[in-house]
């Protein structure tokens, strides 16, 4: 074990810029051993890799203070305009290697981490991830938060410090485990929690009115959110900004002493359990009212705290004279999909009930606050709320959302008139922000029913604590019983109204918001929608996870600017056939394969060979992502294999491995299913002698950010295959083509832009398109669908036992039938599976030709320029946010 003989020398003095000089490496050492002599908490003796990688980042972190402290300062002495990312994820990953590189200083840690018996690849790889998301959606915040450091926007991000992230995915016998992922048991040298700011936030109590007629919310439950900020270096600036999540905790005076003392320990640790399960996990179980209940003060503690938190850094750089009006051009607040949605009612709080500002003027500055970005175009997963649960929870602000709503109402009414009555309940029940919530009477009244069901909802009559379920309830009317829908708050309309943009993040899906999803907004406020397409750094995506290909690009396109001034890729598209970085290109993706192939042996026990095509799906499991088109399409391949003789075998079919990844929603059971087929399918294959090499099927456990890192560089067919219309963008396919890996896909999300950029030839495309998707499921319905027999066949032979002795009758039958619940096969694999084995079987042909292949290759990365999320963090700076850049000298 390698040890610190060296005694310790304190560095003084600037620690942000190391100037390039010989004795970097001294110096940094001399860090490194201060760190791992004085601000550990191991054990003295020693040096081994965990020590090692804290006395590392805790050295780097130094320099990270500094820079972060002088960005804090110029902001706070030029008072700019700055923008505020709330997420409920951020999926950062690891973040050593990054900040050593961004601050030039990868060749000096190197050095002297070597000197000190490590080599920095371990050294990095100690560090957990920091899993504080589940996919996409926390993975783009950020890589904006990268891009915008890089950049030199004014800009922090703002989330939740989850004790436990989302899990850990452990793959046995029984498919998808899940257990808690402790990722902060060794404790995180990158946060500091910040003990002297902190918020109170509210929940429960009631609504009173003062003797001046001011509305306060007292009472109920009161606990404090407390900050934890982690650095975010850009790229070659000395620009370090905030991301900032919020921990909960009670109030200090709240820990009931005398009951602890009479010995009732559990109820003197109940209140600060309560208020600490605030964080435990990312998207706690919502089937029980508990559960919706917590996610719901999840979502209210983000909000909450970081308006506070944003309007105090308001007043103070106001100094005396605060100008509420003027809020809007010093904060733009972005609410990354509906979980923030509460910001609009909150920001109306604070603004009214604690600032003494109208309700015109309020509504006037938070619409020109806040914007918001649709990530989903999923009816399931557009936010509603129970009405009931937010009264209970949040009295104050169901008191808002309602007005918002009345004002909403008549808005629609004034717009559309009331000559019309059917176009206008039409326009009233698309818009409303309340679903299911009695009208003003003025207005109710021009919608005669025979039995208004308004009339019988009895709630407001039941026991106070009596919170009800939000399902529906049974009225029993003159024996028939008639059912009374549950009252609800649509999150997102709320953010089409509160907000003054609207953003989807691919063109096709910012269409679809604006054509169907939120259609009537779109023609009243045209004016309000935009889109965002998605982007991914390419300081993680490409310059740090493939060292390889970065030196290739970097001599190809003669520098470095590349990493920042991506449109540079462009450049290797002249050298598509060059030979020379031809063969340059396959010695990287070669060598990237090699380490996969350790990987895969470590984590899986499956050995593969580094000659066949990697062919890689990884993201989260879900019906409409279609990891089931891609496992049934590997069933077909191998039935098929198994019908033809060893030697016609060989010569018919490419080699491949077939790689997937992604966690399942722990309550999904198809998902979870689909899961365990994928991997009973590889139990079968990877054994079975008479394939070989020809066909191996691998699911790697616990997909995350570091993972993504290993195999995306060495992808070469990736898979992007969600039923036409369903996937906003997508961020992996960008991350793939960047890497030189040729997309199989439908015309979905950003592989529509995608395969414009890199050109057709360069991309297989199938399947059914998105505006034929509603007929398709209709014709469906009606029973006119007759499945190819190729796609009866596959489901057969899975379901004659080939893959073990688990029942997958019930996931073959969600293929099957007409509508129905989970089956009908909603996700259109069977119309798809056709036309997905032929498109596979040119990739076969292409990939014969190396080539050519390797040509698809280059030009791929030479295209994926526009997928930069620097590209995409300028347009929301310039056309959402208006805020400008702003850089030390
Ligand atoms: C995306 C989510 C999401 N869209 C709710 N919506 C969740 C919503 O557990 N929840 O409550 C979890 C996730 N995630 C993804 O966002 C899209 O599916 C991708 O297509 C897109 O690329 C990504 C970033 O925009």
């Amino acid at each position: 074990k390698p040890t610190l003989k060296d005694p310790v020398t304190i560095e003084q003095g600037d620690a942000g810029i190391i100037e390039t000089s010989k004795s970097d490496a001294e110096a940094v050492a001399s860090r490194i051993t201060y760190h791992a002599e004085f601000t550990l908490s191991f054990s003295p003796d020693g040096f081994d890799l965990p020590k090692a990688y804290f006395a590392t980042a805790q050295s780097i972190r130094d320099s990270l203070i500094i820079n972060w402290n002088a960005t804090y300062d110029m902001y706070e002495r030029m008072n700019v305009k700055q923008a505020y990312y709330l997420s409920m994820e951020f999926l950062q990953g690891r973040a050593l290697l990054n900040a050593i590189g961004n601050l030039e200083l990868t060749g000096a840690y190197g050095e002297a981490l070597s000197k000190l018996g490590h080599k920095l690849e371990n050294v990095v790889s100690q560090e957990p991830d920091a899993a504080l998301g589940n996919g996409g959606l926390g993975r783009l915040a950020s890589c904006f938060l990268d891009s915008l450091a890089t950049l030199n926007y004014p800009a922090w991000g703002y989330g939740l410090r989850y004790k436990y992230g989302l899990f850990k995915q452990l793959i046995t016998k029984e498919g998808q485990e899940e257990v808690a992922e402790n990722w902060l048991e060794m404790g995180n040298p990158w946060e500091i929690v910040r003990n002297d700011i902190s918020y109170p936030i509210k929940f429960y109590g009631k609504v009173v009115t003062g003797s001046d007629g001011k509305k306060r919310w007292i009472g109920g439950e009161d606990i404090v959110a407390v900050a934890n900020d982690i650095p975010i270096p850009g790229y070659k600036t000395k620009t370090t900004i905030n991301l900032r999540l919020w921990d909960t905790k009670v109030p200090p005076s709240d820990f009931d002493l005398s009951a602890f003392n009479s010995g009732d320990h559990t109820k003197a640790c109940e209140t600060q359990a309560n208020a600490e399960k605030i964080c435990y996990i990312l998207y706690p179980g919502d089937d029980s009212l508990e559960g919706k209940t917590l996610r719901l003060k999840q979502q209210y503690t983000l909000c909450s705290a970081s308006l506070q938190d944003i309007i105090a850094c308001f007043e103070k750089r106001s100094g005396e004279n605060v100008m509420w009006n003027e809020f809007p051009e010093k904060v733009a607040v972005q609410m990354n999909d509906t979980h923030p949605t509460l910001c609009i009612p909150e920001l109306m709080r604070i603004l009214m009930d604690l600032k003494g500002i109208s309700w015109k003027e309020a509504w006037d500055i938070t619409q020109r606050t806040v914007a918001y970005t649709n990530h989903t175009v999923l009816p399931e997963a557009l936010e509603k709320w129970s009405l009931e649960l937010m009264q209970k929870l949040l009295p104050r602000h169901v008191e808002i959302i309602e007005m918002i709503d009345e004002e909403l109402v008549n808005g629609i009414v004034a717009e559309f008139g009331k000559s019309d009555p059917e176009l206008l309940e039409r326009k009233l029940n698309a818009m409303r922000i309340l679903e299911n919530v009695e009208l003003p009477s003025s207005i109710a009244d021009l919608f005669i029913k025979p039995k208004d069901i308004s009339a019988l909802d009895t709630s407001a009559d039941e026991e106070e604590d009596d919170i009800v379920e939000e399902k529906e309830k049974v009225v029993d009317l003159e024996a028939a019983p008639i059912l009374i829908p549950p009252k609800l708050v649509r999150m997102a309309n709320l953010c089409v109204v509160g907000g003054h943009v609207v953003n989807g993040v691919a063109a096709i899906h910012s269409e679809i918001v604006k054509q169907d999803v939120f259609n009537d907004f779109y023609k009243l406020w045209p004016e309000k929608f935009q889109n965002k397409t998605n982007g991914v750094t390419p300081r993680r995506w490409i310059y740090y996870c493939n060292p390889a290909l970065s030196k290739i690009i970097t001599k190809w396109t003669g520098g470095e600017d590349w990493v920042l001034n991506t449109e540079k890729l462009s450049e290797l598209r002249k050298f598509a056939d060059n030979e020379d970085l031809q063969s340059e290109w396959k010695a990287a993706k070669r060598s990237n394969k090699i380490k996969v192939v350790s990987f895969l042996k470590e984590k899986t026990g499956y050995s593969v060979s580094p000659d066949a095509m990697f062919d890689i799906q990884v993201k989260r499991i879900h019906e409409y992502k279609r990891q089931l088109l891609n496992i049934l399409g590997i069933v077909y391949r191998y039935k098929k294999m198994k019908e033809t003789t060893p030697i016609e075998r060989k010569d018919k079919f490419t080699p491949r491995v077939c790689i997937f990844g992604g966690k399942a929603f722990a309550t999904y059971a198809q998902a979870k299913r689909i899961v365990k087929l994928i991997s009973d399918v590889g139990a079968t294959i990877n054994h079975d002698p008479d394939i070989g090499d020809l066909l191996k099927v691998v699911f790697v456990p616990d997909y995350n950010v570091s993972v993504a890192e290993l195999l995306i560089p060495a992808s070469e067919l990736s898979q992007h295959i969600s039923t036409a219309g369903m996937e906003a963008s997508g961020t992996s396919n960008m991350k793939f083509s960047m890497n030189g890996c040729i997309l199989i896909g439908t015309l979905d999300g950003a592989n529509v832009e995608i395969r414009e950029e890199v050109g057709e030839d360069n991309f297989f495309l199938f399947g059914a398109q998105a505006h034929e998707i509603s007929g398709l499921r209709k014709e469906r319905a009606e029973g006119k669908f007759v499945p190819d027999p190729c796609f009866e066949e596959v489901k057969e032979y899975i379901r004659s036992g080939v893959f073990g002795g688990y029942n997958y009758d019930e996931l073959m039958r969600s293929l099957e039938g007409n509508e129905g619940f989970g089956c009908g096969d909603y996700f259109l694999v069977g119309k798809d599976f056709p036309s997905y084995i032929e498109c596979q079987e040119k990739v076969d042909e292409a990939y014969r030709d190396q080539k050519r292949w390797t040509r698809m290759s280059i030009l791929n990365t030479g295209g994926s320029y526009k997928f930069s999320s620097d590209r995409t963090i300028h347009e929301y700076a310039r056309d959402i946010w208006n805020i400008q850049p702003l850089q030390h000298n």
